[in-house]
């Protein structure tokens, strides 16, 4: 099978214009930024022998989790920008093993690269999104400028940002009714890093860094993307006005709000 095939497949046309999209936001300066999708088997099969492997690769410890699953990740130390020129060397489609301990790569990083540096903070990302929706499938690293900026200037506890969200934009709790996560300011890479990253996704899909940027987990590439979106939207409205607020939405309004689209807010942050 033509390995370059696979430049057909929806899910590759997706990571490369949504990695585009993000740099033109101007959130994924030089090599910022990382992405991860889970694949179906058929999906992949259709465009690439999956018999045929690259390279194996260990993982830092094993992730039994995923054993056997698919992934499409942006590589380590490459540029969103680059994406969409030159897929094979800025993207790479990679399985994890049986025994979950090391992941074979099948397609991509064509110049010896690997997957992204945040590889654990994404993986253990998916095992908790996967426990509560099955139809998780994306999780999205990006330097949103105004969420970054706004962990400069507002408390770091995350009931209060995301109240502070919810009342910038009148979308933003029918957006995101679950809040955000926020864990303290640590190394990017680290297993730490991800292990608490994680933890936070089994209530949020959101997970804030502070002086660093965000993680948004979905089902799909758009509702991912759009997900952040909306919050770096909030926070944009946040940093413009700079405290300055002479009108917002009460609890009230906010509780109708929830109550006219059907969704329930995180508990403790509205009051009643
Ligand atoms: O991939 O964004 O957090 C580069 C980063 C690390
Ligand atoms: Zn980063």
């Amino acid at each position: 099978m033509d390995s370059n095939k696979i430049l057909e497949a929806s899910f590759i046309k997706e990571m490369m214009s949504t990695t585009y999209n993000m740099w033109r936001m101007g959130w994924d300066e030089r090599n910022g930024g990382n992405i991860s999708y889970l694949l179906k088997e058929e999906e992949i099969a259709k465009f690439l022998d999956i018999s045929k492997v690259i390279r194996t690769m260990k993982l830092p410890f094993p992730i039994k989790e995923l054993a056997n699953r698919y992934f499409v990740v942006t590589g380590s130390g490459k540029y969103f920008k680059n994406v969409i020129d030159n897929p094979e060397e800025n993207i790479g489609i990679i399985r994890v093993s049986e025994d979950g301990s090391y992941i074979d790569i099948l397609w991509g990083y064509a110049d010896g690269g690997r997957p992204t540096s945040e590889l654990v903070a994404h993986f253990m990302s998916h095992v908790k999104r996967l426990e509560v929706d099955k139809n998780h499938r994306i999780v999205m690293h990006t330097h949103a400028t105004n969420l970054l900026a706004m962990t400069f200037v507002h408390e770091l506890e995350e009931q209060k940002i995301t109240k502070t969200l919810w009342k910038m934009c009148t979308e933003c709790l029918v957006v995101f009714p679950d809040g955000v996560g926020l864990i303290p300011w640590m190394i990017p890479g680290s297993d730490e890093i991800g292990i608490e990253t994680a933890k936070k996704m089994i209530d949020h899909r959101l997970v804030i860094w502070p002086q660093h940027g965000i993680f948004g987990t979905g089902t799909s590439m758009d509702e991912t993307f759009g997900l952040i979106e909306t919050a770096e939207k909030a926070a944009e409205i946040y940093m413009l006005i700079g405290g300055k607020i002479k009108n917002s939405m009460t609890d009230k309004e906010l509780n109708d709000l929830a109550r006219a689209f059907g969704v329930s807010p995180a508990e403790g942050i509205l009051n009643k």
